[in-house]
């Protein structure tokens, strides 16, 4: 296995939505072990901190929820992704999903400026297609990957240096979408399996496909984790829960498919709220498979060590 410098950088954002709570998922990683973990998988970590989103207006309440706030985390992210996927194995610990807006803006910039395609694996129950534009919630969670491929209505938004294409993104485990999300979705060439297709052909079969492609274009591959991905039975601290998502078993398997595959350069860990954890059973479950996609290869079960 390559050791990895891996970069760990906090985006303790939680302007995407109303719900309080993401602010904490930083410490709740680092106080689950993630660093301890990546290093004892033999390779190198560093942690950065947090990242800082400068100033920026009280949220006037309008339609979209904390506007200018999370323009100032999408400038701040854009910059620390571009600078940690230059430098390393970049993993930003969330934060909501609005933070993708940077950290995606941010590794397609520098994979532009290494010449290479970024690819994008969304991992969620929702696909984040909306623009602030087509938005009824006004969440800007749900709008990184409209966002990150250049769709229009992102205003005061930085500017996109490097769009990731459609045809380079593939979504596992939608069944929460939006009307406004489909119809767009559908006007592309995105792969996207939805929980349906997972029942019928598992959860192997859409991964290794965009794996194949990813890995004959010679691309980078940017892999963004909602907690919501997963079932909320196994992961229960996020606002927006979806009956019927991944079990562990699909999840860390494709965890260990993204580690087999040697391509993964960067990872979202998003919408973990802490607040809404039990005994911080999903910020572990979260680490355990980060370390799945870090080459850990025996899966973690508890072990009963007592039939008494
Ligand atoms: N599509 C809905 C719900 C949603 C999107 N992302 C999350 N929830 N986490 C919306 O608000 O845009
Ligand atoms: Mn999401
Ligand atoms: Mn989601």
């Amino acid at each position: 296995m390559t050791a990895k410098h891996c970069i760990l950088i906090g985006a303790p954002l939680d302007s995407g939505k109303r719900r309080k709570g993401c602010l904490m998922g930083p410490d709740a990683y680092r106080t689950a072990g993630i660093a301890r973990m990546i290093e004892e998988l033999g390779h190198g970590v560093e942690d950065r901190g947090n990242v800082d989103p400068g100033a920026f207006a009280e949220d006037p309440d309008d339609r979209l929820h904390a506007l200018d706030e999370t323009v100032a985390w999408t400038r701040a992210l854009t910059d620390a992704a571009r600078r940690g996927a230059a430098e390393g194995f970049p993993i930003f610990m969330g934060g909501d999903h609005a933070l993708s807006l940077g950290t995606v803006a941010g590794v397609a910039a520098h994979a532009a400026d290494a010449g290479r395609p970024l690819f994008l694996l969304w991992l969620d129950a929702h696909p984040d297609y909306h623009t602030p534009e087509t938005t009824d919630s006004g969440n800007l969670h749900g709008t990184p990957v409209a966002y990150v491929t250049g769709r229009t209505g992102f205003a005061g938004f930085p500017p996109l240096e490097a769009a990731v294409p459609t045809g380079n993104i593939c979504m596992i485990g939608l069944r929460s979408v939006d009307p406004a999300e489909r119809e767009a979705i559908e006007a592309t060439d995105m792969a996207v399996a939805d929980m349906r297709s997972i029942d019928e052909t598992g959860i192997a079969a859409p991964l290794r496909t965009f794996l194949e492609r990813v890995a004959e274009a010679d691309g980078m591959l940017h892999v963004s984790l909602d907690v919501d991905f997963l079932d909320p039975t196994i992961a229960p601290a996020v606002v927006t829960t979806v009956p019927g998502g991944a079990t562990l078993r699909e999840a860390h398997h494709a965890m260990e498919l993204l580690h087999e595959s040697g391509l993964v350069t960067s990872l979202d860990l998003v919408e973990l709220n802490p607040f809404l954890d039990e005994r911080g059973r999903t910020a572990s479950l979260m680490v355990d498979l980060t370390a799945s996609l870090l080459g850990r290869r025996v899966f973690d079960r508890p072990t009963r060590r007592s039939y008494s």
